[in-house]
């Protein structure tokens, strides 16, 4: 009888064994099976709430796995930190991070993203037309197209936090910020093959740690020029200058060199200078290059104005009335035997703002708005001179910085004598 017992305890635990077995062997393959074969278990995609059945819920090239497993992205939403930009593109062609806001900053991941070849290519339509003959010429025509459409947002401007705008929605809204204008200028730049650009973040003096402002700059001749919102293009220490006559004083630039590849871009910081070295790098006006503006604005109005030419008896009269300017005199002008008609117009330009490499624009800008504001139709004859004036009055500031260097400045003066001779002499 023992034996028999045995015998049926036996085949009792044979049996209970066995329904354990099948039992979690089928629990087993229910939680390990990954039906998209996206690295997600079936039960893990019903908890989160993703498609068992397609690796790609959201559809942005992303697999599933990836994003949960990887790079931590939301596998339900393409773009999972709404920045504008799709996950894969992110992760994959520009190298950001798909769960951080690009807008939120103003620093790498910010020009990574806002000048990536997806937000670029809305603006290139716009770049086209301001190309020019010279990298110089593209980033004065960049520039001055952003001075004439777009406008300063100064109510976003006193909001503490605020998002950056791409490229495309500045010139959508027609405002911006700084940080905007940046963006789009550097875009623009970008889509015209000037690359690499460099972005610039200048802290003045008086701005608190976390303030400051942004610029775009582009490398001629081995130098920075910069571009910021209103023309001209300046450079460097022009533009140092000029803030400080504007009673601003900047303490540093930080200098964020941006180079497109394809797609992406590449973001390195290449250097901080500091005011003292901007002061040093300002371009000292010699006899030279006085005379060398007096053959530019001779050359443009030739070249703009065909029916001008240049009359060396004019000479005379044109030198007095630069001379009368130099020294501050009121003077009375006659005009030599010959002509019936005469106009003189003069313009300057701060010695701080010359720089040899962009005078030629800056002669070219002066000049157009001295023939928007006379009719040249009723004249055939020009004459130019230029000449330094010296020690005018020192501006004054309330910073103690400003003052001081501000005093002895100087400016080029450009005098042109436009006429109508009553013969028809040849000229010169
Ligand atoms: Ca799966
Ligand atoms: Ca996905
Ligand atoms: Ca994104
Ligand atoms: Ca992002």
């Amino acid at each position: 009888m023992r034996g028999e017992k045995m015998k049926h305890a036996f085949v009792v635990v044979l049996i209970v064994a066995f329904l354990l077995t099948v039992a979690s062997s089928t629990i087993a393959s229910a939680t390990n099976r990954d039906t998209d074969g996206d690295g997600l278990y079936d039960f893990y995609e019903d908890l989160i709430g993703t498609d068992k059945f397609n690796a790609d819920t959201d559809g942005d090239g992303l697999s599933d796995g990836e994003e949960v497993l990887k790079y931590g992205s939301n596998p339900k939403s393409s773009d999972s930190d709404s920045d504008g930009l799709n996950d894969r593109y992110e992760v994959r062609v520009i190298n950001t991070n798909p769960v951080m806001n690009w807008r939120e900053g103003f620093d790498t991941e910010a020009f990574k993203s806002g000048l990536c070849g997806a937000m670029l290519a809305p603006v290139k339509h716009l770049s086209r037309p301001l190309k020019g003959n010279t990298t110089s010429d593209t980033a004065w025509n960049i520039l001055k197209w952003v001075d004439e459409h777009i406008e300063y947002n100064d109510t976003k401007a006193l909001i503490s936090e605020t998002e950056l705008q791409s490229p495309v929605e500045t010139v959508n809204k027609g405002d911006g910020i700084c940080s905007d204008y940046a963006l789009l200028t550097a875009s623009l730049l970008l889509n015209l093959d000037i690359n690499p650009v460099y972005i610039l973040n200048i802290k003045l003096y008086k701005d608190s740690e976390s303030g400051g402002h942004a610029a775009v700059a582009v490398e001629l001749n081995g130098d920075y020029f910069i571009l910021d919102q209103h023309l001209p293009v300046m450079h460097i220490a022009s533009y140092y200058y000029n803030n400080l006559y504007n009673c601003e004083e900047i303490q540093r630039i930080d200098i964020y060199e941006v180079t497109l590849s394809g797609e992406k871009v590449n973001v390195s910081k290449t250097e901080s200078l500091y005011g003292y070295q901007l002061r040093d790098r300002l371009y000292q006006v010699t006899k030279r290059d006085i005379e060398r503006i007096e053959n530019i604005t001779t050359e443009i109005m030739k070249q703009k104005y065909p029916i001008l030419r240049e009359d060396a008896r004019l000479r005379g009269c044109t030198e007095e009335e630069l001379n009368c300017i130099l020294e501050s005199t009121e003077c009375v002008i006659y005009l030599p035997a010959g002509f019936s008609d005469g106009e003189v117009r003069s313009f300057s330009i701060p010695a701080y703002r010359y720089n040899a490499t962009i005078c030629d624009k800056e002669v070219e800008w002066y000049l157009n708005r001295i023939s928007s504001s006379m009719d040249l139709s009723s004249y055939d004859s020009f004459f130019v001179k230029a000449g330094m004036r010296y020690n005018l009055t020192a501006k004054t500031c309330d910073g103690l910085y400003c003052r001081k260097l501000v005093a002895n400045e100087s400016e080029i003066v450009i005098v042109t004598t436009f006429a109508k001779a009553d013969n028809k002499s040849p000229g010169i």
